[in-house]
């Protein structure tokens, strides 16, 4: 084999750092990224066994979330509102083009929901807080009374999509939205727990039981997250 010229090895060198150097999302040479790109995933493909399994994990995480980040990337290159972030996107999906409006509800909506999703999940999830716990007893009576509301949401829903607790106007209610659809676009109020009823979420492991997994799902919810994420909200 030739030994490489100083000149082949620099400019070797040179390209592979190009390649490091690549923006996500290729703007303009002199722009910065503008791009989505998939959150780090809190925990281990396998941290929330046996509930949820490691390879739909997998799956889920790298190729459902990853695709929804590429063509939400896709859709909005070149339009004023790459890059902005995603959750001002999706209450304005009246204000943009319309050939790509239903590209960007979707995989913006993907993009978002599965964003929440992961946190919403932990294999150490904590107990929900005092004002959390408050709230949904004012709502709903009890934690149990909720969750078995947001499972028969998420068992009512046909086909695709999610079930959520949403804070709206101060009140905490159970709904649930086809598709990637997030109750954020139609101003329905803001998710503060959201269960994925996609088959894609579950059918590795329970196929066409998704009732249970809707009650696995419900022994690896991050409650400290949660109440969190409603203690937030809540303060407007
Ligand atoms: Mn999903």
């Amino acid at each position: 084999m030739t030994p490489m010229t100083r000149r082949e090895l620099l400019r070797t060198a040179g390209a592979a750092t190009a390649l490091l150097s690549l923006p996500e999302f290729s703007a303009g040479a002199d722009e910065p990224p503008k791009g989505y790109a998939l959150p780090k995933l809190p925990y281990a493909y396998d941290a929330l066994e046996p509930h949820i399994d490691a390879k739909t994990m997998e799956i889920h995480y790298t190729r459902h979330h990853q695709a929804y980040v590429d063509n939400l990337n896709k859709a909005l290159t070149g339009t004023e509102w790459a890059g902005k972030p995603v959750e001002e996107v999706l209450v304005n999906l009246d204000k943009l083009p319309e050939k790509i409006r239903t590209a960007v509800r979707n995989n913006g909506g993907g993009h978002f929901n599965h964003t929440l999703f992961w946190q919403m999940m932990s294999p150490k999830g904590g107990r929900p807080s005092v004002p959390f716990t408050d709230a949904v007893a004012g709502s709903f009576r009890d934690l149990t009374t909720m969750l078995t509301q947001l499972k028969e949401a998420g068992l009512g829903r046909f086909g695709s999509g999610w079930a959520w607790l949403v804070l709206k106007d101060g009140k905490l209610k159970v709904m649930s939205n086809p598709n990637q659809d997030n109750p954020i676009m139609d101003a329905a109020g803001q998710a503060v727990l959201g269960v994925d009823v996609w088959e894609h979420a579950y059918y590795l492991k329970y196929q066409n039981k998704r009732a249970d997994y809707i009650d696995a799902f419900s022994q690896v919810i991050n409650w400290e997250f949660v109440s969190q994420r409603y203690e937030t909200l809540a303060k407007g």
